[in-house]
């Protein structure tokens, strides 16, 4: 895209921003302030439980993984961070990772833990893991949770995440009051080694890879159980794991409301988990959700800085670093279109029982092109303008292939 329609098409935008009263600047202070955590998985070619389709010039390593990050974050300028998944990305080295990071001005994000597969472990964790009915099991999997937060810390990483598989696929299989008691008790004692500055991610999920019944099945569920922790603990949404139809902005207002929402995981579903990259199948629900956040975080329901913003989608079609650059741009424009909604309008809508009206006030906002806005924002950063257009430009792919080779596999899903 040539610099000069850009030009031209951010001093229109810009004039009709004022005309609503609405200052250029800001919005863009605002929307390049914006950073989103990228996960380390997603870097690789994602599979499903049919097969894995390689692309050529995967991450063979963690520090490959950074090298990819630190791409995304020089060009895009939206993310700065990178959530690791244990155990498939174990530091070999610490001092030389950390570096690494901190050369390509990436920090680590929330560290995630994995209960939901064996990998050379004792004890197999087909029956579950912190709600396993063999307190040795729960015990192992606490234990990892808890040397998660050891090698978190040692990286300068400040959450832990926790997603559980666990549940049962028939009936009778599990004792359900039990599972929750137990997967209750095993939170306790990871939440007891969480460090004072750390928080606890919880995720939920109504199913998959168990599929009659989860454990943690709801965001309700999830933040019963972390009343029980303490205060630090928090609900994570990942947009994926909710039946269709189901209201997320809601659940993110009700979290808000009680300052009880952790962080997200962006991605977008049409009928599975971490299926589809996010604001490709519905973008209209995700500036919805960021309708609530920014009106959330404006009237002090909860603080914008309490909350954790991360990607987790894995594809088995796209070139994982297009999708991401794709994925990063869907939230900056669902986060910039929020921050045009015009809020005494929607209020004097609501007020009066004008349900026409608030309609149009959030349409009005989310039909508005704020691609120049986010343009301008990654530029005034030292990004790319049109950061997809370089990678194919660059020839990113290609060189990466040359370099790594072509049936690299990096680690992951
Ligand atoms: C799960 C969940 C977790 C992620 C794994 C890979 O569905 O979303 O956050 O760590 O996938
Ligand atoms: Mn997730
Ligand atoms: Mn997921």
């Amino acid at each position: 895209m040539p610099t000069d329609f850009h030009q031209k098409s951010l001093s229109l935008l810009s004039e009709q921003l004022s005309a609503k009263g609405l200052n250029t600047n800001f919005l863009i202070q605002k929307i390049a302030s914006f950073q989103i955590a990228v996960p380390s998985w997603a870097l690789g070619a994602g599979g499903t439980r049919f097969g894995r389709f390689l692309i050529g010039g995967e991450p063979r390593n963690l520090e490959e993984k950074l090298e990819d990050i630190g791409l995304l974050a020089r060009i895009t300028k939206r993310t700065d961070a990178v959530s690791l998944h244990i155990p498939w990305d174990i530091p070999q080295d610490v001092q030389l990772i950390k570096q690494k990071a901190a050369d390509l001005h990436i920090r680590f994000d929330a560290m995630n833990s994995n209960t939901f597969q064996d990998y050379g472990q004792p004890l197999t964790y087909k029956m579950g893991s912190l709600s396993n009915a063999d307190p040795n099991i729960r015990k192992q999997a606490v234990e990892h949770n808890l040397l998660v937060i050891e090698i978190g810390k040692e990286l300068g990483s400040k959450g832990l995440t926790v997603w559980l598989a666990d549940g049962s696929n028939f009936p009778g299989q599990a004792h359900i009051r039990k599972a929750l008691q137990w997967t209750t008790e095993s939170l306790q004692e990871i939440y007891a080694g969480l460090p004072a500055d750390w928080k606890l991610l919880l995720e939920y999920k109504p199913y998959e890879p168990n599929f009659y019944h989860t454990v943690i099945p709801d965001w309700g569920t999830s933040a019963l159980i972390c009343k029980q922790l303490g205060e630090r603990a928090k609900v994570l949404v990942d947009l994926g794991h909710h039946l269709p139809n189901t209201n997320i902005e809601q659940i993110v207002a009700t979290l808000m409301h009680q300052n009880m929402l952790a962080g997200f995981h962006f991605n977008d579903s049409k009928y599975g988990d971490d299926d589809l990259s996010t604001g490709s199948i519905k973008p209209y629900q995700l500036f919805l959700i960021f309708c609530e956040l920014t009106n959330g975080a404006e009237e002090k329901a909860q603080s914008w800085e309490s909350i954790s913003w991360m990607i987790d989608a894995s594809h088995n079609t796209k070139d994982p670093l297009e999708d991401l650059i794709q994925a990063l741009e869907s939230i900056s424009q669902a986060y910039a279109k929020s921050l045009l909604v015009d809020r005494n309008q929607l209020n004097q809508c609501q007020l009066e029982g004008d349900v026409v009206g608030a309609q149009e006030v959030l349409q009005d906002a989310f039909l508005t092109d704020v691609r120049p806005l986010v343009r301008e924002a990654r530029m005034q950063s030292g990004g790319e303008l049109d950061p997809l257009d370089y990678y194919r430009r660059e020839k990113i792919r290609e060189k990466r292939i040359l370099q790594r080779g072509k049936n690299t596999q990096a680690s992951g899903l």
